[in-house]
C-alpha cells in the first residue's frame, strides 16, 4: 500500500515535469518506424485514424511473447525496444484493440490476462478520472469497462488495463494494481502521423 502511494507520488512528478517543459497543445504522438523483433514480440494488430484535433495517424501494437512485467517495468520494457506502452487516442481505437485481442488466439489461450495501459488514476474506484502518462491529459471518452469495473477490487487499482477474467467473455478495461505482473507486456509502434 506504501509502495502505491510512492509510485503515484513519483508519477506525479515525471508529470509536473513534462507538463512545464512541453507544450500542451504538440501532437502527443510521434512517428516511431522502428523494426520489432519476432522473437520478443507477437504482433497483435494494426490501426488507422484520427485524433480529435484531426492528426491522422497509424499504429501498430505488440505483445510480448515471454516477458512479463508490471506497470512499471512494462514502459521500462517498450521503451527499451523503441516503442511506448500502448494508449488509445479514441474510443474507436480502443474497440479496435479490443477486437485484436478479443480475435488474438495466444491472448485467448490465456485463462486470465491483463494487459498494461500507460494511463493512471489518482482516486481509487475513480470513475471518471483516468489520465494518461504520457501527455498527463484527462481520457476524454467513456472508458469500455469490462462488466463491474472500475471495482477495485484488491485495493489500490490504480493503473489502466485490458484484458478478461477467466476464459469468458470479451476483453474490456479494468482497474488494476500497478504491481500486478505475470502479464504479457502490450507496446505501440507510431507508424505514421500526419498533423491536420
Ligand atoms: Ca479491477
Amino acid at each position: 500500500m506504501l509502495g502505491n502511494k510512492f509510485l503515484i507520488q513519483f508519477i506525479l512528478v515525471i508529470w509536473c515535469g513534462f507538463i512545464n517543459t512541453q507544450d500542451l497543445e504538440q501532437p502527443t504522438l510521434h512517428a516511431n518506424p522502428v523494426i520489432v523483433s519476432d522473437t520478443v514480440f507477437a504482433k497483435l494488430g494494426t490501426y488507422r485514424g484520427f485524433t480529435d484535433d484531426g492528426t491522422e495517424y497509424q499504429k501498430t501494437y505488440f505483445f510480448t511473447r515471454h516477458f512479463k512485467g508490471d506497470w512499471t517495468n512494462s514502459r521500462y520494457f517498450c521503451k527499451s525496444y523503441d516503442l511506448e506502452l500502448v494508449t488509445m487516442e479514441t474510443l474507436e481505437e480502443a474497440r479496435a484493440v479490443l477486437t485484436m485481442a478479443d480475435n488474438n488466439s495466444i491472448l485467448r489461450s490465456y485463462t486470465s490476462v491483463w494487459l498494461n495501459i500507460d494511463a493512471v488514476t489518482l482516486t481509487i474506484k475513480s470513475l471518471t478520472e483516468w489520465f494518461w502518462t504520457k501527455s498527463g491529459k484527462k481520457i476524454s471518452y467513456p472508458i469500455p469497462w469490462r462488466p463491474d469495473a472500475p471495482n477495485n477490487h484488491v485495493g489500490n487499482e490504480n493503473c489502466l488495463t485490458f484484458g478478461r477474467y477467466l476464459t469468458s467473455g470479451k476483453f474490456g478495461f479494468d482497474d488494476a494494481r500497478c504491481e500486478n505482473g505475470g502479464n504479457p507486456i502490450p507496446c505501440q509502434r507510431i507508424d505514421l502521423l500526419i498533423p491536420k
